[in-house]
């Protein structure tokens, strides 16, 4: 083995080391091959898509080479490695961040600028990748990113959904869904590993057998699906290192159908088989409601068996048995949906491995920890015990066990105090008797943690108040961050330019916290001079999209006020629009002479609404009629537009947040638990307009509250007000409501329930009593515009204070507090 001679091991990797040639001409002969051997097109004649797909190949070479490396050296070094489970991740483009990432963009541009192509232009010829929903499958990117920069030996793992999340079409207004079969030309980033496939069980019975004089529990399923892992390549930042993302996907399994062909049911028998390529087909679009469907519960488990699968497998090529495991593997559980990982190591440890019940417990609580997304008791996944009772009987069992054995244990602790003991049962008795998916995650992992300060505070005090007071030592704060590679690196490239200029070093891009050295500058003239240059090119790019997109024109002059995130009640979009409103009604009711002094603006909204959400559709409606109404009024002009982008996603991000002025983040207080669209605006010099919840509040301590326009309710204060109800609702709220309901914009009778949500006595987000503080900010974000100068120290001052919400803090974090893992770096310049 390579372990057992080292100087062998020494000269392959010295030879390994740059395989593939990165000058102009190497690189111009691997794309031409590619051109000619991948795509199969003639090197003489090939389109933009074409080149496209030949430079992704020639770049996914390069990563192949690098993932090989990482691989191997973690291989022989055998460090403690963390896997990382995800439902959801939502990765957006692929070819910029990995030749920025590789350091080989700007060969790239030459070799491809030699051959007639711009490097640009080609990068657009990408699709996203959107295998999740929003916030949460952002940050897993993000987390990734930082785990392969950071050099820690990690593995992602979750599904590769052929069908992502949604297309979100507008016609006349409306949001309808389209599928995302982004496979459709192929996926040039990912590698089939045709040989790294596992058996995953489904439904069937169990039955007692006796090993040994021993009672052992023995699933005999009655369905097998074949899980095959699709590599994709994460590679790091000024490291070779280049970490995996194992996605998959279900295919066929041939054991279990040999029984169906020999009894002649052919026909059946294939249409069987082809059933278990539906369960990795298509990503659920709800980001916050769940609805205990058995194809969903179907992908969490395949996921997590054939992972837990993989993880055992690799463990024990070095290892013969497992009293290492805890030392060697890490599991992290991003929210509930991968929880069942924790009855699926239980059932591999007893009932295959043999290990005992007591072993294997005192394993999984070592292995697992916990992160938790959601904020209220709604969110919190729940199955009922039917339904995974028949898909997964053994699995069942073990939760049972599991909770039996904590319940007595908590009785020793707390007594019969039988209302704290159901509360905390991981079986919620009921019409729906049900399994609480985060229960279960808490009893067995060491670690649970919150994504902000004030969400992990939340969790302590109401969500998981008895958990916390059983065990405060588990409980832990990890405030999410973004990375700065993809967020400035790759979508500000001018900025990144000149904050690199600035600090006289590009060394921020690995280690964030040098963007404080801004500080020093942010009244600097010249800075500021060049600052608004930058932003004044990104606005540009966006104006321009806006036009080809929606055909409005807007002005450069105005500020760019943006809410781009996905839709729903408690981010307060209708907020936005209702304020909108009201500055459209001011403008119409002025006198002429008094629009001079009217700060113009571009509001931008964007964002998709769940496809069973109806509130949230009739949100995206109504922007687009006060829109119709705004932008076609002469009388307004320059002073206010409004424009809705359609289908946000990664790419569009990357657009949209370096060309904005402000950004909203106007959750209703103690809603968001963390938000992290916030903090690429931050890093990309845009001034915050925001409620005090989820990592705003952080924010503040890092900025000042100077920095920042903030208003509303702050979390303590939304009960009462809540109990107050709608005597709060100021007249500048009434009005504008009532606008709506008038027919102002049209669709009068659709926008009725709409309505009510504010004016019909629950105002259950406050958009009423918080409407007046929200237009002060709106007032006071408009007199700091008016003072180009103070705007643009306030924005490099955002720009200087973003490096704490930086994922690899947050990645860091994890590694030394939860995980226990340490870098472990492929020995070479990167
Ligand atoms: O932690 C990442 C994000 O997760 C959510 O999107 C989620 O899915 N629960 C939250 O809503 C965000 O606040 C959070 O930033």
């Amino acid at each position: 083995s390579l372990g057992s001679d080292s100087a062998k091991a020494e000269r392959m990797f010295r030879l390994m080391d740059g395989f593939l040639k990165n000058d102009s001409i190497s690189l111009q002969q691997d794309i031409l091959r590619h051109v000619e051997y991948t795509v199969a097109r003639s090197r003489f004649n090939f389109d933009d898509f074409e080149a496209y797909q030949a430079l992704a190949h020639s770049v996914r070479d390069r990563l192949i080479e690098r993932s090989h490396d990482t691989q191997l050296y973690f291989k022989r070094k055998d460090p403690k490695r963390v896997y990382f489970l995800s439902f959801e991740y939502l990765m957006g483009r692929s070819l910029s961040n990995s030749v920025i990432n590789l350091g080989i963009r700007d060969q790239y541009a030459d070799a491809l600028s030699q051959l007639g192509f711009e490097f640009e232009v080609l990068a657009e010829q990408e699709g996203d990748a959107a295998l999740g929903n929003g916030g949460l499958a952002r940050l897993s990117a993000c987390q990734m990113d930082s785990m392969a920069t950071l050099d820690y030996p990690a593995w992602g793992y979750g599904l590769r959904y052929e069908y992502g999340l949604f297309r979100q079409v507008i016609l006349d207004g409306f949001q309808h869904e389209q599928p995302d079969f982004w496979l459709n030309f192929g996926n040039p980033w990912e590698t089939e590993r045709v040989h790294v496939t596992y058996p995953v069980k489904f439904y069937g019975v169990v039955e007692e057998e006796n090993l040994n004089g021993e009672k052992c529990n023995v699933w005999i399923p009655g369905e097998v699906v074949e899980a095959v892992a699709y590599d994709n390549p994460i590679p790091g930042y000024g490291t070779r290192n280049t970490i995996t993302l194992r996605l998959w996907a279900g295919k066929p399994s041939d054991q279990h159908d040999m029984e169906a062909y020999n009894t002649g049911d052919y026909i059946n028998a294939v249409v069987c088989r082809q059933k278990a390529e539906n369960i990795s087909s298509v990503l659920y679009p709800d980001d916050r409601s769940f609805q205990g469907k058995e194809l969903r519960l179907k992908q969490q488990y395949f996921f997590v068996s054939a992972s837990i699968q993989d993880i055992i497998r690799r463990f024990r090529e070095a290892h013969s048995n497992f009293d290492e495991f805890p030392e060697k593997v890490a599991l992290q559980l991003n929210d509930t949906h991968p929880s069942l990982a924790i009855a699926e190591v239980m059932r591999v440890l007893v009932d295959k491995e043999h290990l005992g019940w007591n072993k294997a417990w005192d394993i999984a609580c070592k292995i697992f920890s916990f992160t938790i997304h959601a904020v209220i008791a709604e969110g919190l996944e729940k199955i009922p015990v039917d339904l995974l009772g028949s898909l997964l009987p053994r699995h069942l069992q073990i939760i049972y066990e599991i909770n039996f054995k904590f319940v007595e244990e908590l009785k020793k602790r707390i007594g019969l105090d039988y209302n704290r003991l159901s509360r905390m049962s991981i079986i919620e008795e009921g019409a729906v008797k049900s399994i609480r998916m985060a229960n279960l995650a808490i009893v067995c992992s060491h670690s649970v943690n919150g994504v902000s300060k004030v969400h992990s505070e939340l969790l302590k005090a109401k969500l998981f108040k008895d958990f916390y007071e059983l065990w405060p030592e588990k409980f832990q704060c990890k405030t999410n961050g973004v990375t700065q590679r993809r967020w400035i690196v790759v979508s500000n490239p001018s900025l990144c330019a000149l904050i690199s200029k600035w600090l006289g070093t590009e060394a921020w891009i690995r280690d964030v916290d040098l963007l404080t050295g801004l500080r020093a500058y942010a009244a600097d003239p010249d800075l500021q001079q060049e600052w608004m240059m930058v932003k004044k090119v990104n606005k540009m790019r966006l104006a321009e999209y806006i036009e080809a997109m929606s055909g409005v024109k807007v002005s450069l002059d105005a500020m760019f006020d943006v809410q781009t995130k996905r839709i729903h009640e408690y981010k307060r979009q209708l907020l936005n629009i209702l304020g909108i409103i009201h500055r459209y009604d001011c403008i119409k009711n002025m006198e002429k002479s008094q629009r001079s002094k009217v700060v113009p603006r571009v509001c931008i909204i964007g964002g998709k609404a769940a496809p069973g959400y109806e509130i949230a559709k009739k949100i995206i409606k109504l922007c687009h009629a006060v829109a119709e109404k705004i932008n076609n009024d002469t009388d307004v002009g320059d002073l206010l537009k409004l424009v809705f982008i359609p289908d946000y996603n990664v790419s569009v991000a990357e657009l949209v947040i370096p060309g904005a002025d402000l950004s909203q983040h106007i959750s209703t207080a103690g809603h968001e638990a963390s938000g992290t669209g916030s903090m690429k605006f931050l890093m990309n010099g845009c001034l915050l307009l925001a409620t005090e919840d989820g990592s705003t509040v952080e924010i503040v301590e890092e900025i000042g509250a100077d920095n920042l326009f903030l208003f509303g309710a702050k979390i303590h204060e939304v009960p009462k007000l809540r109990e107050e109800g709608s005597p709060k609702m100021p007249l500048q709220c009434a009005r504008v409501i009532r606008m709506v309901r008038d027919g102002y914009f049209g669709f009068k009778d659709y926008f009725e329930s709409l309505c009510d949500t504010v004016d019909g006595g629950k105002d259950f987000y406050l958009l009423g009593s918080d409407f007046e503080s929200y237009l002060e900010a709106q007032a006071a974000a408009d007199k700091a515009f008016a003072d180009p100068n103070k705007w643009t120290q306030m924005s490099i001052l955002s720009t200087a204070g973003s490096g704490r919400f930086s994922s690899d803090r947050t990645i860091r974090d994890y590694a030394e507090k939860t995980w226990g893992i340490e870098p472990c770096r492929f020995p070479s310049d990167g």
